[in-house]
Formats: C-alpha cells, sequence, structure tokens
C-alpha cells in the first residue's frame, strides 16, 4: 500500500523529517548511505521505508538497501547479542565511527525492537545526538501500551473532538485506509503496542464486529500488523442475546461456550488479536449484575474464553451509580470504583485486567489519583488517561497534559512503603503480575492535522512516550516533540515549549478551581455552567451555598473515601490543614472565607486565578505572534485561530464562574475588578 501524498504539513506530525539545520546537516551529510535490514520479518518492509523517508527527509540523499551486513553505514538486524536485550521489545542503538564514517547497529530479540530501534534512531538523529560512541539500550517498561478509541461505526466519535472516524463510516470501513496505515506508523514512532478500534459504548451494528462484521476488523488488524499493533475490540457484555441466546449470564454453560466458539472464530481470522476491552455495569451498559454475577464472574468467563489463544480481557472499573438522587448526600460517587473492585482483588484470572481512570471519578482538570492504585495487590491493572479533551478544552483549548499525567504517575501510594509510585505499579514493579500497563482514550479524527489542534499533537506523543516509559521527564518529551515537530530554531523551541508547558495550569486557572470539578455544561461538556450537574443524577454535586462549597471526603464527618487511601495519605487527605491545597474541595467543605497557605480567602482566590487565567491566555498569544515568521503560515494561522477563541472562552468561564461566586457570597474582589452583579 503506496503513503498517500498529503496536503499539509500538519498531517506529517512528528515524522515529517524536514532537512536538519544547516550545522547537523554538514555533520552528517554523506554518512549512513547504506542501510542493511535482516531477520525484522513482517517488519521489514515498514522499517526500510521508514530509514528511507527518514534519511531522505533528513539529509536529502536516499539510503542504498545492501544485503551485507558488514557493509551498511545503517544495520538493523535481530536477534542481537543476547546480553545485550531485555526482551523482543527492546532494542540497542550503537553507533561507531571509524575514519569519519559513522556506523549504527541496531539490535533486538525482536522485530518490533527493531522497529521501534529504528524510530529511535531516526529520532536521536534528529536531536543531533547520535556520534562515535553513542549507545542506548532502551525498551518499553510496560507490556501493555494501548490506545482506546471511542469511534462508532457510523463514523461518529463519542468525545472526539478532531473530525470522523479514521476507521469506520455509515457501518463499514473508510475508503481511505492508506490513513489508518499512516495512523499506525505514528503509534509505532512512539511505541504504542495495541488498539481498540472501536467505542466502549457498544452499538448493535458494532456488536457485528464479532459476528458478520469480523472482515473489517481482519483488514484493520492486517493495517496494524505492518507497524507491529495488535488489534482489541471493545464488546458488549449482553452479544450472546443479541446472537439469539436468551441469556448472558456469565456462570450459564451455554454462554461460556458460545464465548468460547466466538473466540475460537475471531482467532482464526485474527490470530494476533489482542483481546477484549469490556465497559460493563457501567453508565447502562449490561454486565454481570443484570444476572446477580459478580465483575470476577463476568471478566473471568471471557477470560477464560480468550485464554487458548493468549488473549487478555481487559475490564473497566469505571463503575458507579448514574441514577443517583441530588438530595442524597451518603452516597459518594467517588468512592465507587474501589468499593466495588478492592474486595475482589486476588480474584480475577491471569489474563483478565482491570482498567483503572485516573482520578476516582472522571478526567477532572484536576482530582486525585484513583485509591484503586495500590488498593489492589494481586491483580493486573493497567491505567486509563484521556487524551482526548472532554473536560479540557476540547482540543479548542491548548491544554497540554503531560504534567498532569506525570503527577499521577509520580503519585506515591504507598502501598509497599515508599516509592509505590503509580508509575511503578504499572510497570509491575510493586506487586507481580502477568499484564501491566497504560491506555488512552485516543484524541485523533479525520482532520487534516489529525487532533483538530495542532498543538494537541502533542498530548498524542506524550502520551505514548509515557506508556513506553512513565520515568520520562516532562521537560524530554516535551523538548523532543517541540524539535520534532517544529526543529531547531531557538525562539520556536522556547515558545512552544513555554505555551505548552503552562497550559494545564492556565486551563485550571480559568475554569473549576480546587478540585472541585464538574462545573461546566451536561451533555457536551463545553463551557462554564456551575450548576450543570447540581441537581442531575450523575453524582457529581459541588453542593455551593452563600457560606461555603464542597463535599467532605473525609472519614471523620463525610462520606469517608478519604479512608480508601493507604494510612500515609489518608491521613493527608482527612484534615484541612494538610491536605494538598488544589484538591481541597474536593476533599472538604470549606467556607470562602477561609484563608489559604498564600494568605488569600477562598473567594479571593478564585476570583484572582480567574481573571490571572484570562490574563494568561492574552500572552500565549502575545507569545504565538512573536514567532510568526519562524512558523509554517497554515500551523501559524491555525494555532492563533485557535488561541482566540481559547481567550473568548476563557472570558466567558471567568465571567461566568466569578459572578457565580460573587452573587452567593456578595464579597466583593479586593482589587475592585468587574465582576457582574
Ligand atoms: C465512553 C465519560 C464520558 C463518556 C464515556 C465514559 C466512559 O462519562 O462522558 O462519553 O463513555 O466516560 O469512560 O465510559
Amino acid at each position: 500500500m503506496a503513503f498517500h501524498p498529503r496536503k499539509t504539513r500538519d498531517y506529517g506530525c512528528w515524522l515529517n523529517y524536514e532537512r536538519l539545520p544547516k550545522g547537523l546537516w554538514q555533520r552528517y551529510s554523506g554518512q549512513f548511505s547504506t542501510v542493511s535490514v535482516r531477520n525484522a520479518g513482517g517488519l521489514a518492509p515498514a522499517i526500510e521505508e521508514e530509514l528511507k523517508r527518514g534519511l531522505e527527509g533528513l539529509l536529502g540523499q536516499s539510503p542504498r538497501l545492501v544485503e551485507d551486513l558488514e557493509a551498511a553505514a545503517v544495520t538493523v538486524c535481530a536477534p542481537g547479542d543476547e546480553a545485550d536485550t531485555g526482551g523482543e521489545e527492546s532494542f540497542r542503538l550503537r553507533v561507531q565511527e571509524d575514519q569519519g564514517q559513522l556506523k549504527v547497529s541496531i539490535t533486538s530479540a525482536g522485530e518490533r525492537g527493531l522497529l521501534y530501534g529504528t524510530f529511535a534512531f531516526l529520532r536521536a538523529l534528529q536531536l543531533g545526538q547520535i556520534a562515535g560512541g553513542f549507545e542506548s539500550a532502551d525498551g518499553p517498561r510496560t507490556p501493555l501500551r494501548l490506545l482506546n478509541h471511542w469511534d462508532n461505526l457510523d463514523g461518529s466519535i463519542e468525545r472526539g473532538y478532531a473530525g470522523r472516524s479514521i476507521f469506520f463510516q455509515d457501518n463499514r470501513l473508510v475508503e481511505d485506509l492508506d490513513r489508518v496505515r499512516d495512523y499506525a506508523r505514528l503509534l509505532a514512532s512512539i511505541g504504542i503496542n495495541g488498539v481498540v478500534v472501536n467505542n466502549v459504548n457498544v452499538s448493535r451494528e458494532a456488536t457485528e464486529l464479532i459476528g458478520s462484521k469480523v472482515g473489517m476488523v481482519k483488514t484493520l488488524a492486517a493495517i496494524f500488523r505492518v507497524y507491529g499493533i495488535r488489534l482489541f475490540l471493545s464488546i458488549n457484555f449482553a452479544s450472546p442475546l443479541e446472537f439469539g441466546l436468551d441469556t448472558a449470564d456469565p456462570v450459564n454453560s451455554q454462554v461460556q461456550n458460545w464465548w468460547k466458539e466466538r473466540a475460537a472464530k475471531l482467532y482464526a481470522e485474527i490470530p494476533d488479536l489482542g483481546g477484549f476491552l469490556v465497559k460493563a455495569d457501567s453508565e447502562h451498559r449490561p454486565g454481570p449484575f443484570t444476572y446477580g454475577r459478580t465483575h470476577v464472574e463476568g471478566a473471568n468467563m471471557l477470560a477464560e474464553a480468550l485464554k487458548p489463544f493468549g488473549g487478555v480481557v481487559i475490564w473497566r472499573c469505571f463503575v458507579y451509580n448514574c441514577q443517583q438522587d441530588w438530595r442524597d448526600t451518603k452516597t459518594d460517587r467517588a468512592r465507587a470504583a474501589y468499593d466495588h473492585f478492592q474486595p475482589l482483588d486476588g480474584r480475577f484470572a491471569d489474563n483478565a485486567v482491570l482498567q483503572i481512570k485516573n482520578g476516582p471519578v472522571d478526567f477532572q482538570v484536576r482530582e486525585p489519583v484513583s485509591p484503586l492504585f495500590g488498593g489492589l495487590e494481586r491483580t493486573n491493572q493497567i491505567l486509563e488517561l484521556q487524551i482526548t479533551q472532554e473536560y479540557t478544552g476540547q482540543q479548542r483549548h491548548l491544554c497540554y497534559l503531560v504534567p498532569m499525567w506525570k503527577e499521577v504517575l509520580d503519585f506515591d501510594t504507598y502501598a509497599r512503603g515508599p516509592g509505590s509510585t503509580v508509575a511503578r505499579i504499572v510497570t509491575g514493579s510493586v506487586f507481580p503480575m502477568h499484564w501491566s500497563g497504560i491506555a488512552g482514550v485516543a484524541n485523533v479524527g479525520s482532520d487534516p492535522n489529525w487532533t483538530g489542534h495542532t498543538l494537541a499533537q502533542a498530548n498524542l506523543y506524550g502520551y505514548g512516550r509515557l506508556a513506553w516509559d512513565p520515568g520520562l521527564p516532562t521537560e524530554q518529551i516535551t523538548r523532543e516533540w517541540v524539535v520534532l515537530t517544529f526543529g531547531h530554531e531557538p525562539a520556536v523551541v522556547q515558545t512552544v515549549e513555554d505555551l505548552l508547558l503552562g497550559s494545564w495550569e492556565t486551563y485550571e486557572n480559568y475554569t473549576v478551581p480546587l478540585g472541585i470539578g464538574w462545573m461546566c455544561n451536561p451533555g457536551h461538556h463545553f463551557g462554564p455552567s456551575p450548576e450543570g450537574y447540581e441537581f442531575s443524577r450523575w453524582g457529581t454535586y459541588h453542593r455551593a451555598d452563600c457560606t461555603a462549597i464542597g463535599v467532605d471526603r473525609s472519614v471523620k464527618r463525610g462520606t469517608g473515601y478519604a479512608g480508601q487511601y493507604r494510612p500515609e495519605n489518608a491521613r493527608l487527605y482527612e484534615s484541612v490543614q494538610t491536605c494538598p491545597e488544589e484538591l481541597l474541595l474536593f476533599f472538604h467543605r470549606i467556607p470562602y472565607t477561609h484563608v489559604l497557605k498564600s494568605g488569600k480567602t477562598l473567594i479571593q482566590h478564585i476570583y484572582d486565578t480567574h481573571f490571572e487565567g484570562v490574563e494568561q491566555v492574552e500572552q500565549m498569544i502575545e507569545k504565538w505572534k512573536q514567532i510568526e515568521e519562524k512558523v509554517d503560515p497554515e500551523t501559524f494561522a491555525h494555532v492563533l485561530q485557535r488561541l482566540e477563541e481559547q481567550l473568548e472562552h476563557a472570558r466567558e468561564w471567568c465571567d461566568v464562574i466569578n459572578t457565580y461566586f460573587y452573587r452567593f457570597t456578595h464579597i466583593p474582589d479586593a482589587q475592585g475588578r468587574k465582576i457582574y452583579p
């Protein structure tokens, strides 16, 4: 399948391979003229093509493919020296210099390691790191590095902000499957090894992906396979009902056999299928509860069916009562995932994996880390992050999420004493696990730049790099993305980095304060609506009145949520004095006159951060304008338009939120700024 020539520069994302700047070009010019790829199996064409594209783009010289490993300047070869490799996805990249000629060797025990090593070489080349003596032994810290697509077969995407599905339209596959291949290439370049192609809310049509529409899955799997990526499917737990059985009860032997047969049929078509992702007993999706069964019974039944084929079942922990009465102050949605799943620890099958959202509620701009991390000791588990910006500006606002994810990954659960971070849990270093890793809800669609906002590409890149190695520093990931995407020009690098790195805090400043969450419009979740969820059934209340705001989640006086953490964190969150202030309103009910560590009252803090957030967006626009001459005109105009839109929205947020609290409290802004009466 040939690459489709794309018109816009932004389509290429971080793989544009534009000519290196003069200094680097001079350093590398004439090098890497021959390439030899050996034992790369089905991935050989992708590796060879990447080296050609990369070297031709960066240096303007297309390398020649040669047979003889000894004679080649770049060799990509498996198996490498056994001692060199940490597994079939790991690689060793070595550069030697002999009389001015650089010789690059990429070795691995497996084909995928060679592919990842190839991308790593091209990245290091662009960053100017390749030199005699350069050596890097690298490999993924996590076995599951997944993207979850919430794509529907009709082509719509649940919470998609970048156009339509790149996989489906009108209950068929899209015509432009070259784009799927381009996507697989982007994902492989950041080490993603599994993709769930359909929405966890599985429609009637999508249920057919394990029936009459299996051909679609087969086609997609073949495209992803070229880049070493396995395909997964979201399945409907009640599928047996759709296919003529009268029950989906997981302990019913007919149901069990039905799933076993179904798995056998699927694997006959797609032998490397990764497995299933399941949203069960969650937001009206069917699940084992319908039959009075547990999540263990549900998940293990599917695990059993997938086991002979090496598949895994990924079972989501996003389970809570979505029919709550707002008058009910005893039920606390934040508690739900832990209450449901922690008691089941140790009972899931070896090939069942729990997928846990980073926070206890739902991808708000600020949430504490789910207490299930550290609460589950004997269960395979992966972290679920949301790359698509549902509550964080929907890719119309710039909100770079890597700093937020790093906070999640660096969170110390104390599960095995200090240092038991989420990063170490999801890499399987705190508790032994058969499967661990990270899943991210994808942010791409059919827009020419993939992500709606070109700078939102950084979230996809950053996600992949963190899934590969959760220990990578934010600064390194950011620098890589900026240089690969925009080149080396110092003013551009500095400006784009500044914009990205400040953007999460800025977004938080003008939206919802101190962990309270949910002050957005119901349904589409864009724009301010302070009471949008206040009297609804979703269990997401802030309970603001004229004296105080927040939910008391302490053990002593509140819902007891704070007690779901290990003692070190439980103690921290329990008291207003020790609770980290950015989460104060998540854990406590606080009077507006409460004085924060800054010396400001809570109400003044709310006013100040909102005005500040707007000013920060104004500054972002100014900064961006300063690099107009140095950025591709289309990209410049697009980002500027998004930032201007962001400013308008930020003002709206600021005015609505400040006015809301002013009307409750009648406390004027200490600086006398305009708040609407
Ligand atoms: C796919 C949130 C989103 C839903 C999403 C759900 C989930 O509630 O708003 O669109 O459904 O999370 O993660 O299952």
